[in-house]
């Protein structure tokens, strides 16, 4: 299953462009409001260095792609509909969005950082909106669709305590985990929150919200991309945005200044790689006035102030920085590097820091994992045991009973 990961935001600040940019898609992107309406999900990938460099070998790559020594992993990423204060008691939306929520791993929270939405969600001047207050506008909406939620679901929560041997945080993980709310995540929001010993009977409502807006920030992490970094008052945005959500990682981007780059990269105008802080016109015959002067105004504002457009970025933080993903290379022959078919270093999985040998050989196919005996390590020969905890650029030969794989 592949990390996913699902965008969110304030109608408006660009999360289907940013979308169309990671994925290539064409979903419609437009200057009204609540232009997308329902959720689609595409691939975009996360970039790392190859290994194969290091091994001073050719690689031939069959679940990733490899560019000029970088990696490219597949990972899922959903856009959704976008949001406005009030949004969570209209009832279609919340369904929809409570569905995606379920299934991300992590979220991008879109804020245009110009400052040109108004509260409607409408465009206007740059500078006259309030990103800082859109950003917490649409917390609070999936705060509340979490409280709705949990309050829909105390008399059942009380049910499964009284009657049966649920803990607290069982019954609470039982009843939420349809949103991807996992035991972990309910322990530490109840800790947080001072409602470990407390009734749920008798919580009052205040408990309630700040169980969820903790349950909601442990339970899906999240990242700020302050979006449209090309306009004006976006910089001093950036900053603010920064200095107000200390504990959150706030990434600026050009959703637009990167799709225009990827779109031209497809064509074969240019060159470039995503995530490096140059591009490269090939063909300058081939441009017309209007693809000349897009390039060149991403050139002066966006390469020349932020060093990037920070697509590429944003992705390979969510998955090596926020969910803490290391890249191992599993081979079937640890000398030669490659898989039965003879293809050098073909896959590389994302494992969560901390993850074994064994939880490598399930990832893997669970017949590898029924017959694990260990794993060899390809830079040093040495037996790995199934306990040994995998890290990062690991490339190894699982060696099974069932099969080696
Ligand atoms: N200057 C600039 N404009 C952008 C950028 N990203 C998006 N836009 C523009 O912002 C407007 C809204 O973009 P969308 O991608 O449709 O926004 P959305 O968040 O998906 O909107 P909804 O689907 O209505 O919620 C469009 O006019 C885009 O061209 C950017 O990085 N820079
Ligand atoms: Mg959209």
């Amino acid at each position: 299953m592949p990390i996913r990961i699902g965008i969110i935001g304030k109608t408006n600040a660009g999360k289907t462009t940013l979308f169309n940019s990671m994925t290539l898609l064409s979903a419609e992107v437009s200057n009204y409001p609540f232009t997308t309406k329902s959720p689609q999900s595409g691939v975009a990938n996360v970039v790392t260095l190859c290994v194969h460099k290091e091994f001073n070998v050719k690689d031939n790559p069959v679940n990733s792609r490899c560019e000029d020594g970088w990696r490219f992993i597949p990972v899922e990423v959903t856009d959704l509909p976008g949001l406005i204060k009030g949004a969570w008691m209209g009832k279609g939306l919340g369904n929809q969005f409570l569905a995606v929520a379920a299934q991300s791993d992590a979220l991008f929270h879109v804020v245009d950082a110009s400052g040109s939405i108004d509260k409607d969600g409408k465009i206007t001047e740059a500078g006259t909106g309030d990103p800082i207050a859109d950003f917490a506008d649409v917390e609070l909406e999936l705060v509340l669709w979490y409280v709705k939620l949990f309050t829909s679901n105390i008399s059942k929560i009380s049910k499964l305590v009284k009657t049966s041997k649920y803990s607290l945080a069982d019954a609470v993980a039982e009843v939420l985990q349809g949103i991807g709310v996992k035991k972990e995540h309910v322990i530490r929001a109840l800790s947080d929150s001072l409602l470990t010993e407390k009734n749920v009977e008798n919580w009052n409502e205040k408990e309630i919200q700040n169980f969820c807006w903790i349950l909601r920030e442990v339970s899906k992490p999240t990242i700020i991309l302050a979006n449209k970094m090309d306009l004006p008052y976006a910089a001093e945005n950036f900053q603010k945005l920064r200095e107000t959500y200390k504990g959150l990682i706030v990434v600026p981007t050009s959703g637009e200044a990167e799709l225009t780059l990827r779109r031209a990269e497809a064509k074969g105008l240019i060159k470039y790689v995503p995530g490096e802080e140059r591009f490269e016109i090939l063909k300058p015959q081939e441009l017309n006035e209007a693809q000349k002067a897009a390039l060149a105004y991403i050139k002066r504002k966006v390469f020349g102030e932020y060093l990037r457009t920070g697509v590429q970025f944003a992705l390979n933080i969510a998955v090596f920085k926020l969910l803490k993903m290391n890249t191992i290379y599993p081979v079937a022959d640890p000398e030669k590097l490659t898989d039965k078919q003879g293809r050098v270093l073909p896959d590389v999985y994302l494992m969560p820091t901390g993850s074994t040998v064994e939880d490598l050989a399930r990832t893997i196919h669970s017949d590898l994992a029924k017959g694990l005996l260990y794993a060899v390590d390809a830079r040093t020969g040495l037996r790995l045991p199934a306990n040994y905890v995998l890290r990062d650029r690991d490339v190894l030969s699982i060696v099974s009973t069932a099969r080696r794989g």
